[in-house]
């Protein structure tokens, strides 16, 4: 309930707007009425009264204190959300306490600046049953303003108040290689908002992390009127390539030898997703073998040169081939 009055001296009392019963004046008295009081020591206030408790037993009067010029418009208020009354003069609220159990409906009609109808107007010891002055844009609303609404009823620019806190949202820009790693350099930005107030940021300025690392935490933290929020990125980087390594080549082999080649493979940071490398870790070996001495040949004065090259040929393409194919191969000398 609202309204602008503009009260009358010496009494500021009167009923504003009253929802009262039918029959016998008895609690509860009103479904709701919202009334000016002012007590003969002068102490001046604005009352809601509501009728709860099942509607059996209590008509409750809250009260808050305040007070309003004489001859003055003033803007007068009452909510009620089902859990606290509260009282508002000139937007400001002057009033408020628990109260639950929701509103008891007692029927009749609704009255302004009068507290019911069979009011003798001649009473003077009952100021709030009526109402002397000026009023204005009386309003009744099926919900509970809020304190903004109600001081902008009351001509007072207000923004609401910022319950909450700002939005942070990163951008992470890079190439994502597997298992969550970064293969490139990686940077970090923030986009933080908070339409409601204004924005404090710590550490939410764009970062790119250009070196390798096993993991770095990134933290973005905001502030405004809505609270503290916090973002954190853990982002992990390997730009560097694993190292293939052969090892065990002689490089030169007599006839008969062994030769044995070790493929390793690895990665000191983000390890190895697969490796192709035959044999990788495990030595591959295999005896290289001179065919056996044919002994003179009368037509011919010697064999071709060709066996160290045959064999080494054959060396080498045993490099690449699995474990069940390796084993001793023979070199074929041919003659002519
Ligand atoms: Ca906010
Ligand atoms: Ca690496």
């Amino acid at each position: 309930m609202a309204a602008w009055v503009k009260t009358e001296a010496p009494w500021y009392s009167g009923t504003v707007v009253s929802k009262p019963k039918t029959g016998p004046w008895v609690p509860p008295y009103n479904s709701y009425s919202l009334y000016l009081n002012t007590d003969q020591a002068g102490s001046a206030g604005l009352s809601m009264y509501l009728g709860y408790g099942g509607g059996t037993t209590y008509t409750a009067a809250f009260g808050g204190t305040g007070t309003w010029d004489v001859n003055e418009w003033a803007h007068m208020a009452g909510t009620y959300d089902g859990n606290v009354v509260r009282s508002f003069i000139n937007g400001v609220e002057v009033g408020s306490v628990l109260v639950q159990g929701g509103i008891t409906q007692v029927g009749g009609d609704l009255f302004f600046g009068l507290q019911r109808p069979d009011v003798d107007l001649s009473r003077p010891q009952y100021p709030w049953e009526k109402f002397k002055g000026a009023m204005d844009e009386v309003r009744l609303y099926d919900r509970a303003l809020g304190e903004c609404e109600i001081k902008e009823l009351a001509g007072t620019p207000c923004v609401p108040p910022d319950t909450t806190p700002p939005v942070i949202v990163p951008t992470v820009t890079g190439t994502l290689g597997g298992a969550g790693w970064y293969t490139s350099d990686v940077t970090v930005s923030w986009d933080v908002t908070d339409p409601d107030s204004d924005v404090t940021a710590t550490g939410c300025d764009e970062v790119t992390i250009s070196t390798d690392t096993a993991g770095v935490d990134i933290t973005c933290q905001a502030s405004s009127e809505g609270g503290d929020a916090s973002e954190t990125v853990s982002l992990k980087r390997d730009a560097t390539p694993p190292v293939i390594q052969f090892s065990g080549n002689a490089g030169t082999y007599a006839a008969d030898a062994t030769l044995a080649i070790t493929c390793t493979a690895g990665d000191i940071l983000s390890g190895l997703d697969s490796v192709t490398c035959p044999e990788a870790n495990a030595e591959t070996s295999f005896t290289i073998e001179a065919p056996p001495d044919p002994g003179p040949d009368p037509g011919k004065s010697k064999s071709k040169k060709s066996k160290s090259g045959k064999s080494k040929s054959a060396s080498a393409k045993s490099d690449s081939k699995s474990k069940s194919q390796k084993g001793k191969k023979r070199s074929r000398g041919r003659r002519r």
